[in-house]
């Protein structure tokens, strides 16, 4: 009889194996690359002399230093490059403690825990409002509840990633939403962001007069993070959709069990069945801030939000704390999967090679699927299964 237990120990260990070949594969690819230009004659001007973001502040070079308060950073006694440079993608979600799990199971699923022990550092924790941690090539930061604080955060990580000149950066949310005819527990990700007329922009009143920026997201990143959902091993659907963008969690979203409501049930029913015909899959409360700010300085981005109720059906969350943290891991894996695919299986990347399919019975994006991610009641850095 075979033992079962046995033959599942094998199989871990052979996708585990799996992962760490695919590691080590890109970081010898990484090596052999700094050897080839070594070779080749390294010449200090072959390094960026800027970011790659666009529109940004030209009073920005006046500032020195510049001073980034709510992160607790400044560019004279932070070596931006040397300590930011290398950062290729920015998680951002609403508490310190879902973005401190995170960016532990990131750790975990990049291959960069290099053992059990090891601690990462609130990178924000002098600046006391947000949370801020690095693996990696990845930045985890927490931004709050709502565009204003959202905006704050982001105006400062826009600089960061200019001060340190990121090639590229890929600005990611990971959230929770109230679904609009779509079951709890499905991930959403944004077409676009819309307001309460269902108008695709932010605004904001900049010196008393009212300005627009437009919150579209990007479709291309929207279907490549869809595209990591693995509907034989994950128990949930991900659908891509528009999301409603409001002010507030109450009156803003059309509940009826806020402190104060001055309309009907009926008067709810029309408007939640309006933006379903109008192709709204789920309500928020950051996307259009960061939408907008993020496409004005050429930064591709996307926002991955579970449904942690179907909003059709009610207002209040009655679901168990438990399964509501199972669900919040659902858009952190997903994008945990796609970061890994995109650092060591990007096909665009003429120096990385895929694992040969033989070797691996499922490939690892499948195998780490599976295991679950972290959720904000999770004490770090534990991995729970889902
Ligand atoms: C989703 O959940 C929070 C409100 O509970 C808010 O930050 C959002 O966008
Ligand atoms: N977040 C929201 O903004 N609304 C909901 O209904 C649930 C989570």
């Amino acid at each position: 009889m075979p033992n079962s237990k046995g033959s599942d120990c094998t199989c871990r260990l052979a996708k585990e194996v799996c992962l760490l070949k695919a590691v080590v594969n890109a970081q010898s690819k990484t090596l052999s690359k700094l050897v080839r230009q070594l070779k080749d004659g390294c010449r200090k001007d072959e390094e960026p002399k800027e970011s790659t973001l666009c529109g940004l502040n030209p009073c920005l070079k006046c500032l020195q230093p510049d001073i980034l308060y709510h992160l607790g950073l400044d560019t004279e006694t932070t070596d931006f490059p040397k300590v930011f440079g290398d950062v290729r993608f920015v998680c951002m979600g609403g508490t310190p403690g879902r973005m401190e799990n995170f960016a532990y199971y990131l750790m975990q699923e990049i291959g960069l825990k290099i053992n059990a022990a090891t601690k990462l550092r609130d990178m924000a924790e002098g600046g006391r409002r947000f949370s801020m941690f690095k693996v990696g090539p990845v930045l985890c930061a927490s931004h709050g509840m709502g565009c204003p604080s959202i905006s704050i955060l982001l105006h400062e990580l826009i600089k960061t990633m200019h001060h340190a000149k990121c090639q590229d950066p890929v600005f990611i949310r990971i959230g929770t939403c109230g679904g609009i005819g779509v079951d709890p527990g499905t991930v959403v990700i944004s077409s676009e962001a819309v307001d309460g007329r269902l108008n695709p922009a932010h605004e904001i009143l900049v010196q008393g007069i009212s300005v627009q920026h437009a919150s579209q997201l990007d479709e291309g990143l929207a279907e490549e993070i869809k595209s990591c959902h693995d509907p034989c091993t994950d128990n949930h659907e991900v659908i891509i959709g528009r999301t409603l963008c409001t002010q507030d969690f109450y009156e803003g979203q059309a509940r009826l069990d806020g402190a104060f409501c001055e309309y009907t049930l009926e008067a709810k029913k029309t408007y939640l069945e309006e933006l379903q015909n109008q192709q709204v899959k789920n309500i928020e409360m950051e996307s259009l801030a960061f939408a907008a700010l993020t496409s004005r300085a050429n930064i591709r981005s996307a926002v991955v939000c579970v449904a942690i109720l179907n909003r059709l059906n009610g207002d209040q969350i009655k679901t168990p704390h438990e399964v509501l943290a199972k669900w919040e891991k659902r858009p952190q894996v997903l994008v945990a999967r796609y970061i890994r695919k995109i650092l060591y299986f990007n096909e665009n990347d003429s120096d990385s090679e895929p694992l040969e399919e033989e070797e691996c019975e499922e490939t690892p994006e499948k195998t780490r699927a599976s295991q679950g991610g972290a959720g904000d009641t999770q004490k770090a850095p534990e991995v729970e299964a889902e």
